[in-house]
Order: structure tokens, then sequence, then C-alpha cells
């Protein structure tokens, strides 16, 4: 069976600025380097424009390290933006200046603390949501998008989350009804409907791929991966990911898209 491809048509992205080396991690992997940050930053947005997106691209924003990771400020879909509270204390406040950007394309909706919702625990797949509940995520942050959603036809389906960072670290949908998973998710009944392919621990950090129409970006250096995506028969574009890696930055992270 063939599965329609949802197209996008833009993406906001926000460049990294020379205090991304104080971001947020876990990853062990030592300090970025900025200047290589910035022109894999570059490669990023032109490899979106060529998959046919009009890309904004933001200046990098004062007293906050990791905002170039615009993703979980926010969830967008078709018929509406939410403008979520960061579950990061150190990132709260980075979702101010994405709101006029939003504002532009579509009603934004904003949640309010205490509730928490970070882009990169949601996976939007058709008209559901899948929602990570995570260490930056809380339950008051998905019943908050499930009521701004709800109204568009959409549901809201939450799990609990995660041994990483954010649910997408672990999950992620790449086209064809498929889904590249962590041995955890594999069995999980939330998302039996779909085809998973697991990506072993040994290259985790590939589970974070990014699919636009039709076209699924893998992160380089993961052959595993690559060669278990390819055998799928989309065609693959492979970005040089490891500056924002060090920061637990994956592919879907850089960019809000719409
Ligand atoms: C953080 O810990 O918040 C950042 N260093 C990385 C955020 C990655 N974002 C994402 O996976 N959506």
């Amino acid at each position: 069976m063939r599965y329609p491809i949802h197209m996008f048509t833009h993406a906001i992205t926000r460049k990294p600025s020379e205090e991304m080396v104080n971001g947020l991690t876990t990853a062990g992997l030592g300090k970025p380097d900025f200047r290589l940050a910035l022109a894999q930053h570059d490669a990023y947005c032109r490899a979106l424009a060529d998959l046919g997106l009009d890309v904004t691209v933001l200046d990098a924003e004062p007293g906050y390290p990791d905002a170039c990771f615009v993703e979980d400020t926010a969830v967008v879909c078709g018929e509406v933006a939410v403008l979520t509270p960061l579950g990061a204390p150190s990132r709260q406040g980075e979702q101010e200046t994405i709101e006029p950007v939003l504002a532009r394309h579509k009603p934004v909706v904003r949640i309010e603390l205490p509730a928490t919702l970070e882009g990169g625990d949601v996976l939007l797949v058709d008209k559901t949501f899948f929602v990570g509940l995570s260490d930056r995520t809380n339950r008051a942050g998905a019943e908050a998008l499930s009521a701004a959603v709800g109204e568009h036809g959409y549901s809201v389906v939450t799990m609990p989350c995660c041994e990483t960072l954010h649910f997408k670290t672990d999950v992620n949908y790449i086209g064809n009804n498929t889904l590249l998973v962590s041995p955890l998710f594999s069995d999980a009944v939330e998302l039996a409907r779909f085809d998973r392919v697991v990506v072993e621990d040994d290259e985790a950090y590939a589970r974070n791929c990014l699919y636009v129409n039709g076209t699924v970006i893998v992160p380089s250096g993961f052959p595993r991966t690559l060669a278990k995506v390819r055998e799928l028969g989309q065609p693959v574009v492979e970005l040089d990911m490891s500056e924002f890696r060090k920061l637990d930055g994956g592919l879907t992270c850089l960019s809000l898209r719409f």
C-alpha cells in the first residue's frame, strides 16, 4: 500500500550562537566547534531549501545557548501553531521570538506554565500527535496540546518516555507508514499500526532522521541505519551533524516544519 506524503512548504531555523558551547548536554562528546556548527547549520538549511521548503533563518538569540534547537519551542500543524513553555528552565523564553514568525503563517495558541511541552517530545503522523511524557514534557502540557488541536480533528496519544532526552530521540517517522524506533519502543502497542525498523543502541543517534517531502535526511556516520533506510527505497540525503550531536541535538531539532 502507498501512503500519502504530507508536503511541507515552510521551515523556520535559528542560527547557533557562540554561546552554544554552554548548551545543555548529556552526550559527553566535548564542546562543539562553533565555526563548524555554523557550516553544518548552513548545509542543513540548504538541504531543506533543496527539498522545496521556504526556509526562514532567524538570527542567533543572545542569552539562550540552546536556541538553535527551535523544534522544541512549538508544535505546528496545518491549522494552528501551538507555542510551548519549554521544560528546561534555561530554555524558557526561547519561544517568545518564535511567536511573531509563526503568526505570519498560522493562528498561534499559547500553552502556559506549569504545563511544559517540548517539540522534541511530539511526533505528528497524519492526524495523531504522539507525545512522550519526559523530564521536559508533563501531562498538563500534553493535555493543553490536546485542547488546542482537538477541535481540528487531531488526537493526542501520550506515551511514557524515555531513557533519552526526548521522545523523538527514540522514535521518528520516515514515510510509508514506517517508524525508526529504539528497542524500547519496538513493541509499544500505541505504535502497532506502523512498520517499525529498530535501530540498536550502537547507532542510537541515527534514530533521529528527518522525513521531508518524500526524502529521508539521515545523520552521516551511521552505516547500518543508512543501509536500512536505503532498503526502504526512498531518496536519502546525509548530513554531518557532529557539532549538534555534542549538545544532544538531532536533525529534527534544528527546524520547525509546516
Ligand atoms: C537541550 O538539552 O535542550 C538541547 N541541548 C538539545 C535539544 C534537542 N532538541 C530536540 O531533540 N528536539
